[in-house]
């Protein structure tokens, strides 16, 4: 065990993490379907100030920041050290699950509760956050306050609109009482941080397929985000001959398909999905004179991104001309892979081993606000098993024991970070 002056760490409490758990899945839009809490919802705001109540009453000095991220401090004995950030995010995509981000947060909170509760008090102060938008949303702009902290966010993103109209994200910002020319004002400075260490679900099936308990993440997927809009002609759909049609709606799905085949031909981890379409006029009787996908490419390996990222445009490009559409491919997010911290994952494998768990490398196929926090130092994230390897939908699942070990390794990584010099990236 990770110890200082001869004492360990204490083991997370069941009931009171289940009871976290609970009270958090409880705050969710009824609407929605799943566990559902989108970012900028009622339901979020709400539950941004549960999470400052926690963090408070376990110790932390917490507030709200202009980019709505919820961030508590616990300071250490020795203020001139950098201090060590841990957490995740709270929000959920549509339809969502309980797990996904919250076990993140949740695991701080309690490991702070553990470190005060065994006596033991860090030299670097740590810091909690839980990070405010960190799913796809409509803007287009994951990870919106963790690239605020890291200073990837910016003016543009601000400007940006939902493609079907509304508010900017500026906008969206200020509705919600934050404060988005600060939020671009805010960065922290690079390598600022001595550690960043984020627990999370694994949401895929590689942990649950081996038995391990802990996954030692070894790098984070890229991942780029694609809107393409196809413009045929809209026709008489009883009179307009087969063969003199320019039909958007038929060209956009040979470009999903066209996407999908590049997945699966990833020669490593690399996937494709088309997550939305639409086509306009959108009647049974017109052929579609319009029509838009939206897509992504994710992998760990950035030479196949770029590579996948130029034969989708120019594959997608002659489908669409041979059936007379014209096409834009936009791309609307470029963000690389990045490789955690040898360090962290070195300290994390240790972790699980003198608490006799069996662990594992593991790459994440998800993106997460850790992706961001390897600006500010060496980045490093533990996983835990997700049931039938599923996530981002109601039926996501981790058995609580799962989680309790997972802040039982995050909790001993800290303390065993405190006390590490150097650390690499
Ligand atoms: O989309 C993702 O990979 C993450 O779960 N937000
Ligand atoms: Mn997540
Ligand atoms: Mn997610």
């Amino acid at each position: 065990m990770a110890a200082q002056g001869g004492r360990a760490v204490r083991h997370a409490e069941r009931d009171r993490v289940a009871r976290d758990l609970e009270t958090l899945a409880g705050l969710h839009d009824d609407g929605l379907g799943g566990w559902t809490r989108l970012v900028f919802s009622q339901v979020y705001a709400d539950e941004r100030q549960h999470v400052l109540r926690l963090m408070r009453e376990a110790g932390l000095s917490a507030a709200i920041d202009p980019a709505g991220n919820v961030i508590g401090r616990l300071e250490g004995t020795n203020p001139s050290l950098r201090p060590i950030l841990t957490g995740s995010h709270t929000d959920t995509v549509r339809n969502g699950g309980r797990f996904d981000g919250v076990v993140g947060v949740v695991g701080a909170i309690e490991t702070v509760r553990l470190l005060r509760a065994s006596g033991i008090v860090l030299e670097h102060d740590l810091i909690v956050a839980d990070f405010l938008g960190e799913e796809a949303n409509p803007w287009g702009v994951s990870c919106i306050g963790s690239r605020s902290i890291s200073g990837r966010l910016t003016a543009e993103h601000l400007e940006l609109r939902p493609a079907d109209g509304g508010p900017s994200l500026g906008e969206a910002m200020a509705g919600f009482g934050l404060d988005p020319a600060a939020a671009l004002g805010q960065a922290w400075r690079r390598d600022a941080l001595h550690a960043y260490i984020e627990l999370h679900i694994e949401q895929g099936p590689m942990l649950e397929r081996s038995g391990s308990a802990i996954g030692v993440v070894t790098a984070i997927a890229g991942i780029d985000r694609l809107l393409a809009r196809f413009e045929g002609r809209p026709d008489h759909a009883g009179t307009a001959a087969m063969g003199d049609r320019r039909d958007a709606l038929a060209a956009a799905a040979e470009a999903v398909l066209t996407i999908e085949r590049e997945g699966c031909g990833a020669p490593v981890h690399g996937v494709s999905t088309t997550g939305m379409i639409d086509a306009q006029p959108g009647s049974f009787n017109v052929v579609p004179g319009s029509a838009r996908i939206w897509a992504e490419l994710r992998s760990v390996d950035e030479r196949w991104l770029g590579e996948a990222r130029r034969r989708l445009a120019r594959e997608i490009a002659a489908g669409a001309n041979a059936r007379g559409v014209e096409v834009d491919v936009e791309w609307l997010n470029d963000q690389p892979p990045v490789q955690a911290s040898r360090s962290l994952q070195d300290h994390i494998a240790r972790s699980a081993g003198r608490l006799d768990l069996g662990w594992e490398p593991v790459p994440s196929g998800a993106g997460h606000d850790a992706a961001h926090m390897d600006v500010l130092g060496p980045m490093g994230m533990v996983f835990v098993p997700s049931a039938g390897g599923r996530s981002h939908v109601p039926e996501e699942h981790t058995d609580l024991g799962d989680i309790l070990h997972g802040i039982d390794v995050l909790a001993e990584t800290i303390v065993s970070l405190d006390r590490a010099s150097a650390l690499v990236r």
